[in-house]
């Protein structure tokens, strides 16, 4: 295999152009909600990685503590030479605990990130850590249909999907991912991390935390359309809301209007009544029987699964 980073051109699946449309769609519905992919711009990326380091926020911290501990378990589900898949790469933490357990050589990379500048400067500090490394990093929307390199003769191709970011998708979304992961990964598998059911004030004040870096991670959504997308609104219009809302099993975060007010948007005007709220992003918790049933609805067959002593996050093995 190739080692070293080969840049791979991204699709114009993240512009500015995608993110109005999808802004002036997420407006014009009742009830106002848009994707949280939109987060992650350069600043909500590193916002992100702040709320990784909090205290409250137990989900990386369990999920690291798990991949340290059963690494070579891991790795051995995976057999011998792979292509490894990260979905959502973000900063590579993660990752390099199962780089660790397998032989440099027996690896060919692929991180896939909506966030380019991010992701490319994340390979640029993988690849001076790991030499030898093959690293194709790929600019892209997972959810999407996108082309992935092609798997080196005699390799499995393996996905890495860690830190329950399938919680951000729907029962519905998340069972479509799983389908297109399935049907990319046949013949290997998915390793994926899933955020489990719990006292509901573990989870409250994951998402709330005391130093507000939560707040403003949910803030810099209308940050980006401000700056990008020129939208007028009051700075002091919205505020950060985060809640568990047990009937869906999801923690669901908003911005909810302070007083009634308008937000402008490229000649549109949109009507916020006081406590109307845009909707984020929805955090799922699920059951490790409830998540392998989902994932053998879609193609999978459940295999091993690590999870700590609390129970609070558990990662898990799925045949394709
Ligand atoms: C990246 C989707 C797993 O849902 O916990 C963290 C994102 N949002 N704090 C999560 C997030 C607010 C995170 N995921």
């Amino acid at each position: 295999m190739k080692p070293g980073i080969e840049w791979r051109k991204p699709r114009a699946t993240a512009d500015n152009e995608q993110f109005a449309d999808d802004l002036h769609a997420a407006l014009g519905r009742t009830p106002k909600a848009i994707s949280p992919k939109y987060f992650y711009d350069e600043t909500g990326s590193k916002l992100f990685e702040r709320i990784c380091d909090l205290p409250e926020y137990y989900p990386t911290r369990t999920e690291l503590a798990l991949l340290q501990t059963h690494a070579d378990d891991m790795v051995a589900q995976m057999g011998g030479q792979v292509q490894l898949v990260e979905y959502g790469a973000g900063a590579l933490r993660k990752v390099r605990l199962l780089l660790d357990a397998m032989p440099r050589d027996s690896v060919q990379f692929v991180p896939v990130d909506i966030s380019g500048a991010h992701l490319l400067s994340a390979c640029d500090g993988l690849a001076a850590d790991y030499p030898g490394l093959a690293i194709q990093p790929l600019v892209a929307d997972f959810t999407r249909q996108h082309t992935l390199p092609p798997c080196a003769r005699g390799s499995r191709r393996v996905g890495f999907f860690p830190g329950s970011s399938i919680g951000n998708f729907t029962p519905s979304e998340a069972d479509a991912f799983l389908r297109l992961a399935a049907a990319e990964l046949t013949g290997g598998g998915l390793l994926i991390g899933i955020d489990l059911v719990k006292d509901e004030a573990v989870l409250h004040a994951a998402y709330n935390d005391a130093e507000g870096v939560t707040a403003a991670f949910n803030m810099n959504l209308l940050e980006r359309a401000r700056n990008e997308l020129g939208a007028e609104f009051p700075t002091d219009g919205f505020q950060h809301l985060a809640f568990y809302n047990p009937a869906y099993r999801r923690i669901e975060m908003h911005l909810r209007a302070t007083r009634p007010l308008e937000l402008q948007l490229g000649g549109e005007v949109y009507v916020f009544n006081e406590g109307e709220t845009l909707h984020t992003e929805h955090s799922h918790k699920y059951t490790v029987e409830g998540f392998q049933a989902l994932a053998a609805r879609a193609g999978f067959k459940p295999g091993k699964v690590w999870t700590d002593a609390n129970r609070w996050f558990a990662v898990l093995w799925l045949e394709a």
